[in-house]
């Protein structure tokens, strides 16, 4: 928003970036055979470096490697590879601002949120799948001895490029402490903090093979997938290319858990504390510029209120700052790329024209770069398109209703259901509603509260499966 502030910007220098970037096989960086692609800062549009891309040769040497290593990190210990996972973490800890600098340069991201969430949760989740790697035995998986839970074996995994490292940390942590080893493929528009994780991989000295990073495109990610000798594969990404890999793992035997898209209803009582609400609201759907599979999009406002929360919302908007990634002040940084930018404005421009009403605050954009300001829709029906599919955007639309059913009724009418968040003041409402969101996740009067401790994931079209938590480990172990 336009008004005067003081710039923080944070230092580029702490992060060193190499012209040209390899694949991290077997403990080493090695060329790629595939034509090497270039990474961007979303935010300028400058070249970051040129990324070696990954052919299904090159995956194949690297799910081989993954094998061999399997063979030493499973009959290792559960205690020795806490010792490896704790230093990660700690490792994380300590290299925290390059690697949350690098985040928000390949990604667009704030760097407030890149330095106060995303790197933090990073950390805590290699420090909380740690703990259980010597504890197995008492995940209520099956007894020591010939009940032991045993892990999988070689774990493919692909991510997005919403929380490249966040999501890495995800699949990573849990497959180790398990005793998996892993070839994790990160999204081609995000790949360079997935290779600084690899260099802290070879700081730990952990040994070569255990983690493998092959960046490249969605063929990659195809060859990962359908690699014969991978036992288990784990997507985050969109509902498109979960069903595509779905298909491709069906009849493999292969051990599958998809976390997919989302059109998460944030539901506002009227009895609700509308300065929390609307913080809330804010929270649920400009965090991380809407590119969050959890997004809040759309709104569900109760009727005698809506003009009220609507004013209120409004004022709040009119102080968001976007802009620079790397100032301390920015509330909405870049969108992700220009593929991610067209969707969003194809999805507005249907908004409009199928007659919902398109409010943003005025909104100084750069020049240069993927901006897209704050945006509400208001006057949506439920069979308008920005009210049905993910925009993955900052853009939020405004539904009403007048009775707790038919907020679930509305709430619950989409393919997907992967969260949900209540605002109410009543504690047996949010218990009442909770038992009927058809949701992986249900907050009440909180959005976008994340802990390794507890399991996330998604109903119907979200996918299956749960990642975090004591559930998170079902997904790398058989009994
Ligand atoms: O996702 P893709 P995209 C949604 C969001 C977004 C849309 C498209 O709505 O606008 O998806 O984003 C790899 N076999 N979400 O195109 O293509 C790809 O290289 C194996 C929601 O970026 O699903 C990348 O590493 N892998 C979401 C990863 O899949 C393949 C997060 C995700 O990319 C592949 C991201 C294939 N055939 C997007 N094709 C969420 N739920 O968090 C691509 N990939």
């Amino acid at each position: 928003a336009i008004f005067e502030y003081a710039p923080a910007p944070e230092s580029r220098d702490v992060v060193t970036l190499r012209s040209s970037y390899g694949l991290f096989i077997n403990g080493e960086f090695v060329e790629g055979s595939g034509k090497p692609f270039k990474t961007v800062n979303p935010a300028t549009e400058e070249t970051l470096a040129e990324v070696a891309a990954a052919t299904s040769d090159d995956v194949d040497r690297a799910v081989q490697a993954a094998r061999k290593a399997f063979g030493v990190w499973s009959a290792l210990p559960g205690s020795e590879r806490a010792k490896y996972l704790f230093r990660i973490a700690r490792i994380i800890q300590e290299r925290a601002r390059e690697l949350a600098v690098l985040e928000s340069l390949d990604n667009g991201k704030p760097i407030r949120e890149s330095r106060d969430v995303d790197l933090p949760l990073v950390a805590a989740h290699f420090f909380y799948y740690a703990g259980w790697a010597d504890k197995l035995q008492y995940a209520g998986f099956g007894r020591t001895g010939q009940g032991a839970p045993k892990p999988l074996g070689v774990a493919g995994q692909v991510i997005p490029w919403n929380f490249p490292l966040l999501m890495l940390a995800w699949k990573i942590a849990p497959a180790l402490a398990c005793g998996n080893t892993v070839v994790l493929k990160p999204a081609e528009t995000t790949p360079l903090t997935a290779l600084l994780f690899a260099d802290i991989c070879r700081q730990a000295e952990l040994p070569p093979g255990v983690v493998n990073i092959v960046t490249g495109a969605g063929d990659t990610g195809a060859a990962v997938v359908a690699h014969p000798d991978v036992d288990k594969v784990a997507f985050t990404g969109s509902t498109e290319v979960g069903r595509i890999i779905a298909r491709a793992v069906a009849g493999t035997g292969k051990k599958l858990t998809l976390e997919l898209g989302g059109k998460a209803a944030n539901i506002v009582f009227d009895d609700a504390a509308i300065d929390q609400a609307v913080e809330g609201v804010v929270n649920g759907i400009f965090f991380n510029q809407g590119h969050v599979c959890c997004a809040g999009s759309r709104l569900l406002v109760q009727e005698s209120i809506h003009d009220e929360l609507l004013d209120a919302l409004k004022r709040r908007l009119a102080t968001l700052r976007v802009g620079d990634p790397l100032d301390k002040n920015t509330d909405v940084g870049a969108i992700n790329s220009a593929e991610q930018l067209a969707k969003i404005r194809r999805l507005s421009e249907i908004g409009e024209s199928e007659g919902a009403e398109r409010w943003s605050p005025a909104c100084e954009l750069p020049a240069k770069g993927f901006w897209f300001p704050p945006t509400l829709f208001t006057g949506v029906a439920q069979s308008h398109t920005v009210a049905r599919e993910e925009i993955f955007g900052p853009v939020l639309s405004v539904l009403t209703f007048r009775t707790p059913a038919e907020a679930v009724e509305k709430a619950n009418n989409t393919p997907y259901g992967l969260s949900a968040g209540v605002w109410t003041e009543k504690g047996s409402r949010i218990l009442w509603m909770a038992e009927r969101l058809r949701a992986g996740v249900v907050w009440a009067n909180t959005f976008n509260k994340f802990d390794p401790a507890s399991p996330f994931g998604g109903y119907k079209e979200s996918g299956f499966g749960r990642e975090g938590g004591l559930h998170g480990l079902e997904a790398y172990l058989d009994v």
